[in-house]
Protein backbone atom coordinates (compact mmCIF):
# COMPACT_ATOMS: atom_id res chain seq x y z
CA UNK A 1 0.00 0.00 0.00
CA UNK A 2 1.34 3.56 -1.15
CA UNK A 3 1.72 6.04 1.45
CA UNK A 4 2.94 9.41 2.14
CA UNK A 5 5.08 9.55 4.92
CA UNK A 6 5.26 13.37 6.82
CA UNK A 7 7.34 14.34 9.30
CA UNK A 8 5.19 16.75 12.15
CA UNK A 9 6.26 16.96 15.81
CA UNK A 10 5.85 13.32 17.02
CA UNK A 11 2.28 12.81 18.26
CA UNK A 12 2.87 11.00 21.96
CA UNK A 13 -0.71 9.70 23.54
CA UNK A 14 -0.19 9.80 26.57
CA UNK A 15 -2.41 7.47 29.23
CA UNK A 16 -4.30 10.10 31.51
CA UNK A 17 -5.61 6.84 33.42
CA UNK A 18 -2.34 4.84 33.85
CA UNK A 19 -1.97 5.98 37.57
CA UNK A 20 -5.43 4.02 38.77
CA UNK A 21 -3.24 0.78 37.86
CA UNK A 22 -0.98 1.00 41.24
CA UNK A 23 0.08 -2.25 42.35
CA UNK A 24 1.17 -1.91 46.47
CA UNK A 25 3.20 -5.79 46.23
CA UNK A 26 4.28 -8.27 44.36
CA UNK A 27 6.01 -11.54 44.48
CA UNK A 28 9.71 -11.73 44.24
CA UNK A 29 12.05 -14.36 45.40
CA UNK A 30 9.59 -15.68 47.85
CA UNK A 31 8.59 -12.44 49.78
CA UNK A 32 5.59 -9.99 49.03
CA UNK A 33 8.00 -6.73 48.13
CA UNK A 34 6.73 -2.90 46.74
CA UNK A 35 5.82 -3.03 42.86
CA UNK A 36 8.79 -2.15 40.46
CA UNK A 37 6.22 -1.08 38.21
CA UNK A 38 5.44 1.90 39.87
CA UNK A 39 3.36 5.01 37.81
CA UNK A 40 6.41 7.09 38.72
CA UNK A 41 7.72 5.43 35.34
CA UNK A 42 5.37 7.10 33.16
CA UNK A 43 5.21 10.24 34.69
CA UNK A 44 8.92 10.75 34.38
CA UNK A 45 8.81 9.94 30.85
CA UNK A 46 6.11 12.62 30.55
CA UNK A 47 8.14 15.06 32.66
CA UNK A 48 11.36 14.43 30.43
CA UNK A 49 9.32 14.73 26.95
CA UNK A 50 8.50 18.00 28.56
CA UNK A 51 11.72 19.08 29.28
CA UNK A 52 12.92 18.80 26.34
CA UNK A 53 10.02 20.15 24.04
CA UNK A 54 9.51 16.88 22.23
CA UNK A 55 6.76 15.55 20.63
CA UNK A 56 3.06 17.19 20.84
CA UNK A 57 1.42 15.30 23.99
CA UNK A 58 -2.06 13.94 23.62
CA UNK A 59 -4.50 12.25 25.10
CA UNK A 60 -6.55 9.35 23.53
CA UNK A 61 -10.41 8.65 22.90
CA UNK A 62 -11.74 5.17 24.00
CA UNK A 63 -11.08 1.61 21.82
CA UNK A 64 -13.15 -0.31 20.76
CA UNK A 65 -13.94 -3.50 22.68
CA UNK A 66 -14.50 -5.70 19.65
CA UNK A 67 -10.77 -4.55 18.60
CA UNK A 68 -9.24 -5.35 21.87
CA UNK A 69 -10.99 -8.91 21.36
CA UNK A 70 -9.62 -9.32 17.77
CA UNK A 71 -6.43 -10.42 20.21
CA UNK A 72 -8.14 -11.29 23.27
CA UNK A 73 -10.34 -14.14 23.92
CA UNK A 74 -13.16 -12.69 25.40
CA UNK A 75 -14.17 -14.79 28.54
CA UNK A 76 -10.43 -13.49 30.14
CA UNK A 77 -11.38 -9.64 29.12
CA UNK A 78 -14.71 -9.80 30.68
CA UNK A 79 -12.59 -11.58 33.93
CA UNK A 80 -10.57 -8.53 33.90
CA UNK A 81 -13.26 -6.25 33.12
CA UNK A 82 -15.10 -7.65 36.88
CA UNK A 83 -12.22 -9.04 38.49
CA UNK A 84 -12.17 -6.29 41.30
CA UNK A 85 -15.61 -6.13 41.81
CA UNK A 86 -15.31 -9.81 42.40
CA UNK A 87 -12.13 -9.53 44.62
CA UNK A 88 -14.32 -7.07 47.14
CA UNK A 89 -17.51 -9.07 47.06
CA UNK A 90 -15.29 -11.80 48.43
CA UNK A 91 -14.35 -9.86 51.43
CA UNK A 92 -14.85 -5.91 51.95
CA UNK A 93 -11.57 -5.85 53.65
CA UNK A 94 -10.15 -6.83 50.38
CA UNK A 95 -10.44 -3.04 49.02
CA UNK A 96 -7.19 -2.64 51.30
CA UNK A 97 -5.24 -5.08 49.23
CA UNK A 98 -4.38 -6.27 45.51
CA UNK A 99 -5.66 -9.28 43.81
CA UNK A 100 -2.43 -11.93 43.39
CA UNK A 101 -2.98 -15.02 42.27
CA UNK A 102 -1.79 -18.57 43.99
CA UNK A 103 -3.24 -21.31 42.26
CA UNK A 104 -2.44 -22.54 38.63
CA UNK A 105 -3.99 -24.90 36.33
CA UNK A 106 -0.48 -26.56 35.49
CA UNK A 107 -0.07 -29.79 33.10
CA UNK A 108 -3.14 -32.33 33.43
CA UNK A 109 -5.71 -29.66 34.69
CA UNK A 110 -8.22 -28.39 32.90
CA UNK A 111 -8.21 -24.93 31.77
CA UNK A 112 -12.17 -25.37 29.45
CA UNK A 113 -14.04 -25.35 33.11
CA UNK A 114 -14.50 -21.55 34.38
CA UNK A 115 -14.38 -22.21 37.76
CA UNK A 116 -16.80 -19.96 40.06
CA UNK A 117 -14.62 -19.44 42.51
CA UNK A 118 -12.79 -16.44 41.73
CA UNK A 119 -9.30 -17.59 43.29
CA UNK A 120 -9.39 -20.13 40.96
CA UNK A 121 -10.48 -17.90 37.99
CA UNK A 122 -7.49 -15.49 38.97
CA UNK A 123 -5.30 -18.01 38.59
CA UNK A 124 -6.18 -19.88 35.33
CA UNK A 125 -5.94 -16.39 33.70
CA UNK A 126 -2.91 -15.51 35.05
CA UNK A 127 1.11 -16.94 34.83
CA UNK A 128 2.98 -15.14 37.77
CA UNK A 129 2.44 -14.33 41.36
CA UNK A 130 3.96 -10.37 40.56
CA UNK A 131 1.05 -8.72 38.73
CA UNK A 132 -1.67 -7.42 41.56
CA UNK A 133 -5.08 -6.56 39.95
CA UNK A 134 -5.49 -3.05 41.33
CA UNK A 135 -9.17 -1.49 41.62
CA UNK A 136 -8.32 0.66 38.29
CA UNK A 137 -6.16 -1.84 36.68
CA UNK A 138 -9.23 -2.78 34.04
CA UNK A 139 -9.78 1.17 33.79
CA UNK A 140 -5.69 1.73 33.24
CA UNK A 141 -5.12 -0.76 31.16
CA UNK A 142 -8.20 -0.28 28.72
CA UNK A 143 -7.47 3.09 28.20
CA UNK A 144 -3.69 2.14 27.10
CA UNK A 145 -4.99 -0.01 24.55
CA UNK A 146 -7.03 3.06 23.07
CA UNK A 147 -3.14 4.99 23.54
CA UNK A 148 -1.57 2.27 20.91
CA UNK A 149 -4.50 2.30 18.88
CA UNK A 150 -4.65 6.28 18.76
CA UNK A 151 -0.58 5.60 17.31
CA UNK A 152 -1.42 3.22 14.96
CA UNK A 153 -4.30 5.99 13.81
CA UNK A 154 -1.49 8.29 13.32
CA UNK A 155 0.67 5.96 11.19
CA UNK A 156 -2.35 5.28 8.98
CA UNK A 157 -2.26 8.85 8.51
CA UNK A 158 1.02 9.41 7.18
CA UNK A 159 2.93 10.11 10.10
CA UNK A 160 6.51 8.86 10.36
CA UNK A 161 6.39 7.90 14.11
CA UNK A 162 4.24 8.12 17.23
CA UNK A 163 4.90 6.80 20.88
CA UNK A 164 2.18 5.51 23.33
CA UNK A 165 3.35 6.36 26.66
CA UNK A 166 1.08 4.29 29.12
CA UNK A 167 1.15 1.45 31.45
CA UNK A 168 0.52 -1.40 32.37
CA UNK A 169 2.73 -2.68 30.00
CA UNK A 170 0.99 -5.12 28.06
CA UNK A 171 4.03 -7.33 25.58
CA UNK A 172 3.80 -10.85 28.12
CA UNK A 173 -0.47 -10.29 28.19
CA UNK A 174 -1.15 -13.36 25.39
CA UNK A 175 -3.97 -14.35 24.41
CA UNK A 176 -6.29 -15.47 27.42
CA UNK A 177 -3.68 -14.10 30.51
CA UNK A 178 -1.92 -12.07 32.31
CA UNK A 179 1.37 -11.92 33.86
CA UNK A 180 4.84 -9.43 33.89
CA UNK A 181 2.56 -6.38 35.38
CA UNK A 182 1.12 -6.72 31.96
CA UNK A 183 -2.79 -7.50 31.23
CA UNK A 184 -3.59 -6.22 27.83
CA UNK A 185 -1.34 -6.51 25.20
CA UNK A 186 -1.33 -3.12 23.69
CA UNK A 187 1.66 -3.54 21.00
CA UNK A 188 -0.55 -6.23 19.66
CA UNK A 189 -3.61 -3.88 19.48
CA UNK A 190 -2.53 -2.04 17.85
CA UNK A 191 -0.40 -4.20 15.26
CA UNK A 192 -4.08 -5.64 15.01
CA UNK A 193 -5.18 -2.29 14.04
CA UNK A 194 -3.03 -1.61 11.83
CA UNK A 195 -3.54 -4.63 9.80
CA UNK A 196 -7.57 -4.28 10.02
CA UNK A 197 -6.82 -1.34 8.22
CA UNK A 198 -5.33 -2.72 5.40
CA UNK A 199 -1.74 -2.20 6.06
CA UNK A 200 -0.38 -6.32 4.30
CA UNK A 201 2.68 -6.83 7.02
CA UNK A 202 2.66 -5.64 10.07
CA UNK A 203 6.34 -6.25 12.34
CA UNK A 204 6.75 -6.07 16.04
CA UNK A 205 10.03 -5.61 17.02
CA UNK A 206 10.35 -6.61 21.26
CA UNK A 207 13.38 -4.40 22.46
CA UNK A 208 12.25 -4.90 26.35
CA UNK A 209 14.65 -7.07 28.32
CA UNK A 210 12.12 -9.75 28.47
CA UNK A 211 10.60 -11.83 26.00
CA UNK A 212 7.42 -10.86 24.82
CA UNK A 213 5.74 -14.37 25.35
CA UNK A 214 2.61 -12.94 25.33
CA UNK A 215 2.98 -11.40 21.95
CA UNK A 216 4.58 -14.11 20.34
CA UNK A 217 1.49 -16.33 21.47
CA UNK A 218 -0.91 -14.09 19.66
CA UNK A 219 0.42 -13.98 16.35
CA UNK A 220 2.37 -17.61 16.34
CA UNK A 221 0.36 -18.87 13.81
CA UNK A 222 0.15 -15.87 11.64
CA UNK A 223 1.92 -14.93 8.39
CA UNK A 224 0.29 -11.10 8.71
CA UNK A 225 2.17 -10.38 11.40
CA UNK A 226 6.05 -11.04 12.17
CA UNK A 227 7.45 -10.70 15.50
CA UNK A 228 11.23 -10.19 16.27
CA UNK A 229 12.58 -9.96 20.05
CA UNK A 230 15.66 -9.34 21.50
CA UNK A 231 16.01 -10.28 24.97
CA UNK A 232 17.28 -12.23 28.18
CA UNK A 233 17.98 -15.94 27.33
CA UNK A 234 15.05 -17.47 29.42
CA UNK A 235 17.62 -20.48 30.39
CA UNK A 236 17.88 -17.95 32.80
CA UNK A 237 15.54 -14.84 32.65
CA UNK A 238 12.09 -14.11 32.91
CA UNK A 239 9.66 -15.27 31.60
CA UNK A 240 11.77 -18.70 30.94
CA UNK A 241 9.14 -20.67 29.37
CA UNK A 242 9.06 -18.80 26.08
CA UNK A 243 11.68 -17.25 24.60
CA UNK A 244 14.21 -19.53 22.95
CA UNK A 245 15.83 -19.26 19.61
CA UNK A 246 14.26 -22.54 17.84
CA UNK A 247 10.58 -20.91 17.97
CA UNK A 248 10.06 -19.74 14.42
CA UNK A 249 6.20 -19.81 14.32
CA UNK A 250 3.83 -22.69 13.42
CA UNK A 251 1.36 -23.79 10.93
CA UNK A 252 1.42 -20.23 8.44
CA UNK A 253 2.76 -18.65 10.89
CA UNK A 254 6.25 -20.43 10.26
CA UNK A 255 8.76 -18.70 10.03
CA UNK A 256 7.18 -15.27 11.02
CA UNK A 257 8.76 -15.39 14.54
CA UNK A 258 12.26 -14.48 15.50
CA UNK A 259 13.79 -14.82 18.77
CA UNK A 260 17.07 -13.62 19.13
CA UNK A 261 18.46 -14.44 22.95
CA UNK A 262 20.86 -13.28 24.76
CA UNK A 263 23.26 -13.71 27.78
CA UNK A 264 23.05 -11.61 30.96
CA UNK A 265 25.74 -9.26 31.26
CA UNK A 266 25.21 -8.51 27.43
CA UNK A 267 26.81 -4.88 26.40
CA UNK A 268 25.71 -2.48 23.35
CA UNK A 269 28.24 -3.87 21.03
CA UNK A 270 26.81 -7.02 21.07
CA UNK A 271 23.24 -6.35 21.15
CA UNK A 272 23.29 -3.83 18.28
CA UNK A 273 24.16 -6.44 16.60
CA UNK A 274 21.25 -8.21 17.30
CA UNK A 275 18.99 -5.07 16.65
CA UNK A 276 20.57 -5.34 12.96
CA UNK A 277 19.79 -8.87 12.25
CA UNK A 278 16.21 -8.67 13.84
CA UNK A 279 15.49 -5.30 11.44
CA UNK A 280 17.47 -7.14 8.66
CA UNK A 281 14.62 -9.90 9.06
CA UNK A 282 11.84 -7.51 9.61
CA UNK A 283 12.98 -6.12 6.21
CA UNK A 284 13.24 -9.30 4.37
CA UNK A 285 9.68 -10.05 5.77
CA UNK A 286 8.52 -7.28 3.99
CA UNK A 287 6.59 -5.38 6.61
CA UNK A 288 5.38 -1.98 5.97
CA UNK A 289 4.60 -0.77 9.21
CA UNK A 290 6.69 -1.48 12.84
CA UNK A 291 5.52 -1.79 16.46
CA UNK A 292 8.06 -1.59 18.67
CA UNK A 293 7.29 -2.85 22.25
CA UNK A 294 9.91 -0.29 24.04
CA UNK A 295 11.08 -1.59 27.25
CA UNK A 296 13.52 0.16 28.69
CA UNK A 297 14.51 -2.45 31.41
CA UNK A 298 18.06 -2.76 29.37
CA UNK A 299 19.48 -0.20 30.79
CA UNK A 300 22.88 -1.11 32.71
CA UNK A 301 20.99 0.39 36.14
CA UNK A 302 17.70 -1.63 36.17
CA UNK A 303 16.71 -3.74 39.12
CA UNK A 304 15.57 -6.04 37.60
CA UNK A 305 17.16 -7.06 34.10
CA UNK A 306 20.56 -8.01 33.14
CA UNK A 307 22.17 -6.20 30.32
CA UNK A 308 24.41 -2.94 30.13
CA UNK A 309 23.29 -0.57 27.48
CA UNK A 310 24.01 2.76 28.66
CA UNK A 311 21.78 6.46 28.27
CA UNK A 312 23.39 7.60 24.92
CA UNK A 313 23.04 3.74 23.29
CA UNK A 314 19.12 4.35 23.55
CA UNK A 315 20.11 7.29 20.85
CA UNK A 316 21.60 5.44 18.59
CA UNK A 317 19.16 2.40 19.28
CA UNK A 318 16.70 4.70 17.89
CA UNK A 319 18.76 5.35 14.95
CA UNK A 320 19.18 2.28 13.84
CA UNK A 321 15.61 1.59 13.70
CA UNK A 322 14.65 4.34 11.85
CA UNK A 323 17.19 3.47 9.29
CA UNK A 324 14.47 0.25 8.43
CA UNK A 325 12.78 2.99 6.73
CA UNK A 326 9.28 1.91 8.38
CA UNK A 327 6.54 4.21 10.22
CA UNK A 328 7.05 3.15 13.70
CA UNK A 329 4.90 3.05 16.98
CA UNK A 330 6.46 2.81 19.88
CA UNK A 331 4.35 1.35 22.91
CA UNK A 332 6.15 1.92 26.15
CA UNK A 333 6.77 -1.37 27.92
CA UNK A 334 9.59 -1.34 30.88
CA UNK A 335 12.49 0.09 32.48
CA UNK A 336 12.41 0.01 36.50
CA UNK A 337 15.71 2.24 36.80
CA UNK A 338 12.71 4.84 37.38
CA UNK A 339 15.67 7.54 37.89
CA UNK A 340 16.68 7.44 33.72
CA UNK A 341 14.15 5.65 32.18
CA UNK A 342 12.36 9.20 30.88
CA UNK A 343 15.69 10.14 29.96
CA UNK A 344 16.30 6.34 28.03
CA UNK A 345 12.87 6.28 26.72
CA UNK A 346 13.26 9.93 25.25
CA UNK A 347 16.44 9.19 24.07
CA UNK A 348 15.37 6.47 21.84
CA UNK A 349 12.65 8.46 19.93
CA UNK A 350 14.71 11.11 19.46
CA UNK A 351 17.21 9.01 17.69
CA UNK A 352 14.41 7.87 15.98
CA UNK A 353 13.47 11.48 14.58
CA UNK A 354 16.85 12.90 14.20
CA UNK A 355 17.87 9.85 11.47
O1 LIG B 1 9.10 -6.82 30.31
N1 LIG B 1 8.68 -7.39 31.44
C1 LIG B 1 8.96 -6.93 32.61
O2 LIG B 1 9.67 -5.96 32.69
C2 LIG B 1 8.36 -7.61 33.79
C3 LIG B 1 9.22 -8.64 34.38
C4 LIG B 1 8.54 -9.24 35.56
C5 LIG B 1 9.48 -10.07 36.38
N2 LIG B 1 8.84 -10.52 37.59
ZN1 LIG C 1 10.89 -6.16 30.79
Amino acid sequence: MLRTIHNPPMRIFHNDRHSLHHGRHEMFRGELVPCFEVPARADLVLEELKARGFGRVESAAGVDIGLIERVHAPRYLQFLSTAWQEWIALDPANAGRDALPSYWPIRTFRTDVLPASFAARLGLFSFDAGSPITAGTWDAARHGAACAVAGAQRLLEGDRGAFALTRPPGHHAGPDFFGGYCFINNAAVAAQALRDAGVARVAVLDVDYHHGNGTQAIFYERSDVFFASLHGDPHTEYPYYLGYADERGAGAGLGSNLNLPLQRGTGFEVWREALGSALHAIRDAGAEMLVVSLGLDTFEADPIAGFRLRSEDYLRMGEDIAAAGLPALFVFEGGYAVADVGVNAVNVLEGFEQR
